[in-house]
């Protein structure tokens, strides 16, 4: 019983956060994806859905042996995620060779010609990658985060270091709630394999993970937790550019009130 509610609630946090990007303006027509890992709740409801195939994983993911993901359906809009996520979601459960994976729709809400996210092997390597570490992070996030993607549409800002000094330096909290900063990606196909490697690596040892000229991808245990982080880093690249339009170089924190918070933010995270 105490399960089936949980499902209501997680329903109910797809759909408010998926309302957030769309009026974000973060989600034009398709834009962005989310996979929630949920062995448990699928175990309890697995009823209500109905296997419409089997298919090959682009490539093996052992560690995700018997795992299972609600993910967004390729093509589908935030902001009809935001009135129906049944209808415009899919749950994938891998099998136990790790090699195959079977699509689910929903029986009563869903619709079975719906197919996963064009992003799902970037979200299948985070997944992996954080089932190995041992973490406990059940929420992908990626969506086209306007305010990151102009930072790096900059010539000059086409590095880690520049992206992090420029994002750390306009507001104390960035550090705080981004303490290992953002990942960066230069270029590369989006739902390639390749985008998803690079990804992950930088995942390793970053919070979140910006795809040059493209979006961002944040993971978390609540999809709340993982809108914050995206919001609070656009909060910081607002900032920058409104400075910048209004004719003056920001000033940014200093090295020795980054070091501080710094300290701060490992205090609140022991
Ligand atoms: O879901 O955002 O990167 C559409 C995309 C692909
Ligand atoms: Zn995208």
């Amino acid at each position: 019983m105490k399960r089936n509610i949980a499902f209501r609630d997680l329903k109910k946090e797809i759909a408010e956060i998926a309302g957030f990007l769309w009026k974000k303006s973060w989600a034009e027509k398709n834009a962005g994806n989310i996979s929630v890992r949920v062995d448990d709740f699928f175990k309890v409801h697995n009823g209500k859905w109905k296997e419409i195939k089997i298919l090959d994983l682009p490539e093996p993911f052992p560690l995700l042996a018997d795992a299972s993901f609600l993910i967004t359906a390729t093509g589908s809009r935030m902001r009809d995620l935001a009135k129906t996520p049944l209808a415009n979601m899919l749950v994938i459960r891998i099998h136990a060779d790790g090699k195959k994976y079977s699509v689910y729709f929903h029986k009563k809400n869903g619709n079975k010609n719906l197919k996963p996210s064009s992003e799902l092997p970037t979200h299948l390597g985070i997944h992996q990658l954080i089932t190995a570490r041992g973490s406990r992070e059940k929420v992908v996030m990626h969506t086209h985060a306007t305010e990151l993607i102009a930072l790096c549409q900059h010539p000059q800002i086409k590095s880690e270091t520049e992206i992090n000094r420029i994002l750390w330096g306009m507001h104390p909290e960035t550090i705080i709630f981004i303490p290992k900063g953002i990942g960066f990606v230069p270029y590369l196909l989006p739902g390639s394999i390749q985008i998803a490697e690079a990804t992950i690596e930088k995942l390793k040892k970053h919070d979140l993970v910006l795809w040059e000229k493209h979006g961002v991808f944040s993971i978390s245990k609540t999809l709340s937790d993982a809108f914050d982080q995206i919001d609070i880093a656009c909060k910081s690249a607002k900032i920058w550019f409104m400075c910048k339009s209004a004719g003056f170089e920001p000033e940014g924190l200093t090295n020795e009130q980054l070091k501080q918070l710094k300290e701060l933010s490992e205090k609140f995270n022991q």
